[in-house]
Parts: C-alpha cells; structure tokens; sequence
C-alpha cells in the first residue's frame, strides 16, 4: 500500500521543523520500506498572503484524496484552518500526550499523561456576534459530541489505568453540566477504569502541584487547548508537544504549539514536537490499515527521540545549542540505528 501523506509546512518555524521531520520520514521509508507519497500544500498566513485565502480549495481537495495529514503550526490564521479543518473533516478527538523526557529539565521525572480534547464545538465553534456595544459568544456543547469523545477517552484509558473529566459544572452548569453528566454515565460501562472529575481551575493547579498523578484527562475544547500548552510546559518545552487530530476516516498530525515568529528562520527551533507528531500518525495508520510496519515506525521513532536527547543533543528551548537541522538529522541517524537492530 501507499499511503498519500499531505504536507503542509504552515508559517514561522514550521517549515524549519517540517524539514527537520522530512529527514525522520526519509529514514522510515529507507529502513522499513513503507511506501509513502509527501504531498506539499498551502495553508496559513503566508498562504493568505500570497494567495488571498488562508485554506484554499485546492489544498482541502489534496486532504480528501489523503491518507492523513502532517502539519507544522500557522500563526493568526489557526482559526481558518486547523479550527476550520477539524470541523470539516470531523475531528473530533484531540489527542495531546504529556511525558518526562531523558535529559529534559520536566517538572518532575514521572509524567506521562494524555490530554483528550473535545475538537469540533465549544467556544472554537466560533459563533461569536456583536450586539450593540457587546461582543457575545456561543458555545455549544451537544450530547452526540459529549458521548463520542467521552467514549474515546474511556477507550484510550482502558489501556492505561485512570480517566478524569475536567469542566466547571458548577458554574457552567447547563453547558458543563451536560459534559460531565455523560461522562459520569459512561464511567458506569467501564468499571475496570478509575474515574473521576475536577474543575478545571482545580486542574490547572494540580497539573503543576501533582502532574505524576494524571493519566487521562478528557474536557472540552478551550481548556483541553490551555491546559494542553500547560502539560506541554511541566514536562520541560511547548517545542516536545505533539498532537493528532482523530475522526472515523482520517486525521491532522501537528505540534500542540504555535508558529513561534519570534525564532523564526533562525534555526533554533525545537522539531521534536513535529517529529512526534508524525510517530502519532503512524501509529494511528498502522492501527486503520492493519499495518504493522507503520506501528513500528512509531515506536522507532519515539525510540530515537528518547535516546538523541539521551544524548544530550538539545536544542536552546531545552538549553542546549542543537540546530533545528541538526536535530532532525540525529533523529533520522538514531531511527537508522534502531531500525538496523529490530
Ligand atoms: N500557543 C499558541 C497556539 O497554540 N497556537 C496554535 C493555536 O492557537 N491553535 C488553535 C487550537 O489548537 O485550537
């Protein structure tokens, strides 16, 4: 099988880290033989830029005649095409691992949690109008979002051991309320998993006093997005951060992160969360297509990561002097490595 992987590279630092990430996939093909297509497409503000439109069609048509999507971050014009990807393409679940790395300054050795984001409604839905001098959002939270995320959640637990809802129902109580309600429901058809709920103010502290003790952790979309970026900062830099975007027939791989102008160019930005964001998505072609090979590379990949930071080769987020390039490069030699031995 071939499988057709669109690229697109986004803005800032995301082509640097994109580049980087292309010399870990180099390394897949060569040494386990998948057979893959990197189709290279536009989106974000340079895209708006050049061409007038943030997500133009011909990009979307690239998408749907896809296997998955690998994309590094944009900048201000996330809302027109990652929020407005994730609704076209239904992807419901954003999935946002957290773990301690070797030689990474985390804030403690022992994290390893998962983030479960509900993706498609909440406040991102974007309703938002002005009514004379005020400015009113909707959000909307419905029971078919509620269950299927929720559902996911407990499915991903199964594997693990724990599962926390985090919402403010008791200020929230009709949009929250209806989250946690279902939440708590489904805790009944999986007794083999400790479940929970907190508030998410209650989580955003514990995320730093006790992070050791989450395991999964499923919310709605907003606070999945900030307490996201908080998790990614306990265990050491947003720059480890990967993500995946999952609906029933295909997903977007990218860094949790944005598109960092400040470091831009500079080739100093850390790629690992781009690099692991392609591990997720060949971990999860692996599991739609029966396809072992690209379970593997996932794990390879996770492997080579864990052992050039091992290493020491760190870029400056992480206080090392690793270029972006040289990273990629060390990962794609340890993938090389790895797969020579397995
Ligand atoms: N911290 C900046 C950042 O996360 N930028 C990317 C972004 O805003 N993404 C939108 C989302 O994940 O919903």
């Amino acid at each position: 099988m071939k499988y057709k992987i669109a690229l697109i590279k986004g803005d800032g630092i995301g082509p640097e880290q994109s580049d980087a990430t292309l010399k870990v996939l180099s390394a897949i093909r060569e040494c386990l033989g998948i057979d893959f297509e990197i189709l290279d497409v536009e989106a974000g503000d340079a895209c708006l830029e050049r061409r007038g439109v943030a997500l133009p069609e011909d990009t979307i048509e690239v998408l749907k005649n896809s296997h998955a999507c690998l994309k590094g971050p944009v900048g201000e014009s996330a809302a027109e095409v990652i929020v407005r990807l994730r609704m076209m393409f239904d992807l419901y679940a954003n999935v946002r691992p957290a773990k301690s790395l070797p030689n990474v300054p985390a804030l403690r050795p022992d994290i390893d949690l998962i983030i479960v984001r509900e993706n498609t409604e909440g406040l991102y839905k974007g309703y938002e109008y002005e009514l004379d001098d005020a400015a009113i959002a909707i959000r909307i939270i419905t029971k078919k979002g509620c269950e299927r995320i929720a559902r996911y959640a407990f499915e991903l637990a199964r594997r693990r051991k724990k599962l926390v809802a985090v919402h403010k129902a008791n200020v929230m109580k009709i949009t929250c309320g209806l989250f946690a309600r279902t939440c708590r429901e489904f805790s009944k058809k999986y007794p083999d998993i400790e479940y929970s709920e907190m508030y998410v103010d209650a989580a955003a502290m514990n995320l730093i006093r006790k992070p050791h003790e989450f395991d999964v952790i499923v919310t709605t979309n907003m606070f999945g997005d900030i307490l996201s970026d908080e998790a990614a900062q306990v265990v050491g830099s947003l720059g480890l951060a990967p993500a995946a975007n999952i609906g029933d027939n295909f997903a977007i791989f990218e860094p949790v992160h944005g598109c960092a102008p400040d470091i831009a160019g500079k080739n100093i930005a850390n790629p690992t969360s781009m690099i692991l964001s392609s591990a997720m998505m060949f971990d999860w072609l692996g599991t739609k297509y029966d396809d072992k090979r690209c379970r593997e590379a996932a794990r390879i990949i996770e492997k080579a990561v864990e052992m050039v930071l091992r290493r020491g080769i760190l870029t400056p987020d992480l206080g090392g002097n690793a270029t972006t390039d040289q990273f990629g490069s060390a990962v794609a030699a340890a993938v090389r490595d790895f797969a020579g031995k397995t």
